[in-house]
């Protein structure tokens, strides 16, 4: 083994310092991203990670996922370790007679035990999280997200607000401003954005019309199948206004990858005035649809 050169050592320093230089611009950047008015959720140069969390579904999300990634990490390392241990130890020309071992009792109860205890482990945030993303008891505003091929279609049921969303057609978006293209990526903006108040617990159903969709919003931490014939729930509640991004996760057929989502969070004054304005220029429903009240 010859030694590190001078050189050598220098370019390895040196590879060290740009490394964390650029950690450094990407944390400076994304705390940029925080304190901006206009968040809008896109990747951004040295990302790593998932994405930048806004409710307490995703956080607990990331938080699961950095636990199983030190526990996998852990068995990789301990496998890997052991297979590297054997080949070299028991190889034919050290170990020419093969061992002629069949049983040992403390090692099979051993890997019996030790992968329940961590299946255990890994199970019990695991189900914790499944039962609290699954449904909110407080729901502060309700929607209806039906899928089609290939466009969302979503209704407000108490504000009486139903719109669809479709992807900004290449030749409308190439006419988009500069900084317009920015906080609209092409292939993500859309004619309509769904708009939720900051800080509600928002409860939605999912379905389809056709074939299966999925309502995904990774910074939300949400991803439901839209299926036909069933009604999925789901809810978010998001910390920070902003303007996020998702797509269907489900591929339905040669559009799948044109029917993005865009929710807009904003604060709950402008909701309330975003409902009436959506209100005031939605046509009224035709007669023989009309809601008939009950009477009381
Ligand atoms: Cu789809």
């Amino acid at each position: 083994m010859g030694s590190i050169s001078g050189a050598s050592l220098v370019s390895r320093l040196w590879t060290l310092v740009a490394a964390g230089f650029a950690l450094l611009v990407s944390a400076g950047l994304a705390l940029a991203q925080d304190a901006d008015k206009d968040f809008v959720d896109l990747p951004h140069y040295g990302q790593m990670n998932l994405h930048h969390p806004v409710t307490e579904t995703m956080e607990k999300l990331v938080s699961l996922h950095n636990l199983l990634l030190v526990i996998i990490s852990v068995i990789t390392i301990f496998v890997m370790g052991l297979l590297i241990y054997v080949m070299v130890r028991f190889r034919a020309s050290r170990n020419p007679v093969p061992s002629q071992v069949t049983h040992n009792t403390v090692l099979e109860i051993a890997w019996t035990v030790l992968p329940i205890v961590i299946l255990i482990i890994i199970a019990i945030p695991s189900f914790k999280l499944l039962y609290f993303m699954d449904h909110t008891n407080e729901p502060g505003l309700t929607i209806k997200i039906t899928a089609k091929q290939w466009n969302w279609q979503y209704e407000y049921p108490d504000q009486k607000i139903e719109f669809e969303a479709f992807i900004v057609k290449d030749a409308d978006w190439a006419k988009l401003s500069d900084a317009d293209k920015i906080r609209r990526p092409r292939l993500l903006a859309v004619d309509a954005e769904l708009v939720v108040p900051v800080n509600t617990n928002v409860r939605f159903y999912v379905t389809s019309l056709d074939v299966m969709h999925s309502w995904a919003v990774p910074a939300f931490g949400v991803k439901n199948d839209a299926i036909i014939g069933r009604l999925n729930q789901g809810w978010f509640n998001v910390k920070k206004e902003g303007l996020y991004y998702g797509q269907c996760s489900q591929i339905c057929g040669s559009g799948h990858a044109y029917m993005p989502i865009a929710v807009r969070v904003v604060s709950k004054e402008a909701f309330d005035k975003w409902v009436a304005s959506k209100k005031a220029a939605q046509l009224p429903a035709p007669t023989e649809f009309a809601r008939v009240e009950p009477s009381r």
